[in-house]
């Protein structure tokens, strides 16, 4: 056995069994004992931002790492802004990166790069292999840095020969560490805290904003008056008919700090503090208010599940919350197509247990209130704010749950970053509802350039936000890679459309021109 086949062998063997891949010369032995091995699923992705985004959706359904196979310094940049979203998602990851055989650096080829240097940056765990002998446990030792809560992003990189000399076998799973219980201390303070009967704030993020770690936060405000609030940005969320609702913290800082005003105390479960995406002139950084004090309950990396259960206890909580109730809208007739009228037709038709991709930029907050009272669903969000991750993100998701019905809710202009995805999907059959809204243009910054405020923009500014000249022809993209696709000119064509797709399984993509 070879070193390559030795890390496949012991990736597989600790439950790491699927590789989104796009190899080169480098990795050719690692592709080599795919074969040999056999206990790898290998999906390959035609852009390396396909390939680290698809492994983020895989590792957030599947609650386990995807490794990914990138080439060398250059591929692994071009995964970068994606494992960005991933780490900003705690999601595990562990990525095997090919290198030059460690004698042939010195000549430095062409494709030689400071791999490491390109790793550190959006990585928690990065080792270079020394030898053959060693790469299992290198392997074994990524997936267990990966799994360390609350999930973090593992590169390990592989010269060339390592990958080829021979290998002793793979290697055991050391251990992987559980998340640290929250102190006794910390729960009864914040016990004492929501007894004030002072406004106070559950500030949710992580295994908070699913069960059971929902439930128990309902409870905890059923008793406490405590209101929920999510994190603007999360990993997944479960919601819908049936769940704990909670509502999510404003992007903009104008609408945050009007959601915050009233707090006086904001309690941390799962959740890093409150601040705005971007600075702005005259704004603070920091959205809750000065009179308010924050606490934490458990941090991101802690067991916030277990210590929800304690509060709850300690509190006496009622066994029971209200859950959200099944909201459907009355069937679309003729009106104008804005982001309301289509998240109406997706709130009401969303399937049963569908994975809802949000990466819908303006459009967001319709979508968000109008799948609030949906099926119950789980809704992935863009985490680093690294926008080309929603169609990635959903072809990761749609592996990870063959079973389960994925709705991609795609602005346009980020879909471009990662278009490529749509050819993964289609030659893995994965079932995937693509909506793209399509509004030509890069909407967000136009509302971005008044809030930054560097005063009249004239045509060349506004230009660089304009992506109609030419215009895209979404039906022909998506076909052009095996997607099947159609335009939806009125908000009746996509409720049929979109009910159509919900019907048949495999990609399809609806351009919903706005
Ligand atoms: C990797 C990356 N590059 C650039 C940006 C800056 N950016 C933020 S939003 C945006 C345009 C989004 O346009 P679109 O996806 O069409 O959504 P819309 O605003 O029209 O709803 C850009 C370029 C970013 N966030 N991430």
């Amino acid at each position: 056995m070879n070193g390559a086949a030795s890390l496949v062998k012991t990736l597989a063997g600790a439950g790491v069994d699927v590789c989104f891949a796009n190899p080169g010369t480098s990795e050719m032995h690692f592709v080599a004992a795919l074969d040999q091995v056999g206990d790898m699923r290998c999906v390959l992705g035609l852009f390396e931002g396909v390939v680290t985004g698809a492994a983020d959706g895989y590792a957030r359904m599947a609650d386990r790492p995807a490794s990914t196979l990138l080439h060398l310094g250059p591929g692994l940049a071009n995964g970068l802004a994606n494992m960005h979203n991933a780490r900003r998602a705690n999601t595990p990851m562990v990525n095997i990166v090919g290198d030059h055989a460690t004698y042939h650096k010195e000549y430095d080829a062409p494709l030689t790069s400071d791999v490491e240097g390109v790793a550190w940056p959006f990585s928690d765990w990065v080792r270079t292999s020394a030898d053959s002998r060693s790469v299992a446990g290198d392997g074994a030792d990524a997936v267990t840095a990966a799994m360390a809560p609350p999930g973090r992003i593992a590169t390990l990189i592989l010269p060339a020969d390592v990958s080829w000399n021979e290998a002793d076998g793979p290697a055991p799973l050391p251990p992987v560490g559980a998340p640290a219980s929250v102190a006794p201390e910390a729960i009864s303070h914040v016990a004492q805290v929501l007894r004030s009967g002072e406004p106070a704030v559950l500030f949710m993020g992580g295994h908070a904003l699913r069960e059971p770690g929902l439930m128990l936060a309902g409870r905890i405000a059923a008793k406490t008056g405590a209101r929920l609030l999510a994190q603007t940005l999360n990993a997944r969320v479960e919601r819908g008919e049936g769940r704990v609702a909670v509502d999510f913290l404003p992007y903009p800082v104008d609408a945050a700090l009007a959601t915050l005003v009233d707090a006086r105390h904001l309690v941390l479960v799962g959740s890093k503090a409150p601040i705005a995406f971007f600075a702005y002139p005259d704004k603070p950084s920091v959205l809750s208010p000065p009179q308010c004090e924050t606490h934490t309950l458990a941090t991101p990396g802690e067991d916030v599940v277990g210590a929800l259960e304690a509060l709850a206890e300690e509190l006496d909580a009622p066994q029971n919350a209200p859950v959200q109730a099944r909201v459907k809208y009355p069937p679309p007739s003729g009106e104008p197509i804005t982001p309301e009228a289509a998240a109406a037709v997706v709130g009401t038709l969303l399937p049963e247990g569908a994975i809802v991709v949000d990466e819908a930029l303006t459009a967001a907050e319709a979508f968000m209130s109008r799948t609030r009272g949906a099926a119950s669903h789980d809704y992935l969000q863009v985490t680093g704010g690294a926008i080309g991750i929603g169609l990635p993100l959903a072809t990761g998701a749609a592996v990870a749950c063959p079973d389960r019905k994925v709705i991609c809710l795609q602005a346009d202009g980020s879909a471009m970053y990662t278009v490529q995805a749509l050819w993964t999907q289609a030659r893995e059959g994965l079932d995937v509802t693509t909506v793209i809204l399509n509004n030509r243009s890069y909407a967000i910054l136009k509302q971005e350039l008044a809030s930054v405020g560097p005063g009249d923009s004239g045509r060349r500014a506004l230009d660089m936000m304009e992506l109609d000249r030419p215009a895209l022809d979404w039906v022909g993209l998506a076909r052009g890679m095996g997607v099947e696709a159609e335009r939806a000119k009125t908000i009746v064509e996509l409720d049929r459309q979109f009910a159509a797709s919900l019907r048949s399984e495999g990609p399809y993509l609806i351009d919903l021109v706005l």
